[in-house]
């Protein structure tokens, strides 16, 4: 573990794009080479090349590296990616360990690092519209917290029947931070008309067949919330390009796909946002719960917002093998949309009985909790570990759950299988 996180440590610096620096140091600074050495202190880079003779296209290649070592990759174009659940393990997940869901491409922009020319629209029902260069955005004041950030399909490959999809197993979820400006400041600067009832948010990514760009919105209450973020730092560094490179909306509590990256235009609009991903069946779940396999009407579908009571068990890890008597350190971490985590309980016998683990309190609201204890097995055979998170509202996840054509908002227990040997 300890040698990994050397390796970690230094794909992330890798990793992290080298842009921001560029837009605050000036013109002067725009030389590629001063850029990279700005962004960070890859030991490794350094180690070879010497300060001063590191190559500008050295950090292009590196910072879009794709795919994150033992990621699990479902698709390489668009890239989405994820990891196993023993190798979520951190407090903080860190960008090397964040899973990775894009609709399409990842612009040319995010790649190259390049802030030119770039700026970020506020149109629509405001009273003044708004052009921000990065350097106007982190003028406003600027917040750092932790978010769980989790894709609404996470769990999808869990339902049954199957349903079509990224088939995410549990892994589409990390808990990083993240750093950038209140959207309620920059929406309060533009000046909200009274007719503002929702966002429309695009980034600068285009389809890469048919159909519309990717683009969802927030009510309003939501983007004044405090908490809402446009973040353009992910673990301290310029957000990295699969990451939203040069700014991304950070919504806390709700689903990923809230999350805009690649931000380029925040739209106020007079009405629900209407897009494609907003609409039919994208990002929306039936009102009521379907028979299993069957296709809602589109009017009975709702759209998706907040995330759901969550757990994962990141220790043992899968088809761990111990021996009788030795005791195990189990733990994970648990979230809960905008509620509260209230309790983790774990069964070791297939859900005849519970036992209460330590919570660990989120280092702020939003950011994910962690859990744990430790347990020893009395006799040999198969077990499996299962862990249960309640939030504070009387939710809790269930054991078997309710079916949505999507396959989204999957909560159902994690289940870790262990073997116990004489
Ligand atoms: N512009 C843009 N923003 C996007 C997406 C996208 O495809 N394009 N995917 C969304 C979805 S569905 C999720 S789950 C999160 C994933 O963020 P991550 O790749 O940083 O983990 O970004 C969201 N923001
Ligand atoms: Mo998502």
């Amino acid at each position: 573990m300890k040698q990994k996180r050397i390796s970690t440590n230094n794909l992330e610096t890798a990793l992290s794009s080298r842009r921001h620096f560029l837009a605050t140091m000036g013109k002067g600074a725009a030389l590629a080479g001063l850029g990279i050495f700005g962004a960070g202190s890859d030991a490794a880079v350094k180690g070879l090349f010497g300060r001063g003779l590191i190559p500008a296209a050295w950090g292009e290649v590196e910072q879009n590296l794709l795919p994150k070592p033992d990621m699990i990759v479902h698709t390489e174009n668009p890239f989405n990616g994820e990891f196993a659940p023993h190798l979520l393990n951190d407090d903080v997940t860190p960008t090397a360990r964040h899973f990775v869901r894009n609709n399409s491409s990842i612009p040319e922009r995010a790649k190259s690092g390049d802030l030119h020319d770039w700026k970020l629209t506020i149109d629509g029902e405001v009273h003044k519209e708004l052009s921000l260069s990065m350097d106007d955005l982190i003028r406003f004041p600027q917040v750092t917290m932790q978010v769980v950030l989790e894709c609404a399909g996470n769990g999808r490959s869990l339902f049954t029947p199957k349903v079509d999809g990224t088939p995410w197993i549990r892994g589409a979820v990390g808990c990083s931070e993240w750093t950038g400006v209140r959207l309620r400041d920059v929406l309060k600067a533009a000046g909200l008309k009274e007719t503002a009832v929702y966002t429309g948010n695009y980034g600068a990514d285009l389809p890469i067949s048919s159909g519309e760009q990717f683009s969802r919105g927030i009510p309003i209450e939501k983007a004044m919330d405090e908490h809402t973020l446009i973040a353009f730092k992910m673990n301290g560094k310029d957000l990295p390009a699969a990451h939203g490179f040069p700014a991304r909306l950070i919504v806390p509590g709700w689903i990923g796909s809230a999350m805009q990256k690649w931000l380029e235009r925040i739209w106020v609009r007079g009405q629900v946002h209407d897009s494609e991903k907003m609409s039919g069946y994208s990002y929306r779940i039936p009102a009521y719960p379907p028979v299993p396999g069957d296709k809602p009407a589109e009017n009975d579908m709702v759209i998706a917002t907040l995330g759901t009571i969550k757990s994962l068990i990141t220790k043992p890890q899968s088809k761990a093998s111990v021996k009788i008597g030795t005791p195990v350190k189990v733990r994970g971490h648990a979230w809960a949309g905008e509620n509260k985590v209230d309790k983790v309980y774990i069964s070791t016998d297939f859900g005849i009985r519970w036992q209460a683990t330590r919570l660990i309190q989120p280092a702020n609201r939003y950011a994910w909790y962690h859990w744990e204890t430790e347990i020893a097995f009395g006799n040999r055979g198969y077990y499996e570990i299962w862990a249960r998170a309640f939030d504070d509202k009387g939710n809790a996840q269930p054991f078997s759950q309710p079916w949505n054509p999507k396959g989204y908002l999957g909560n159902v227990i994690h289940r870790v299988p262990v073997m116990i040997s004489a």
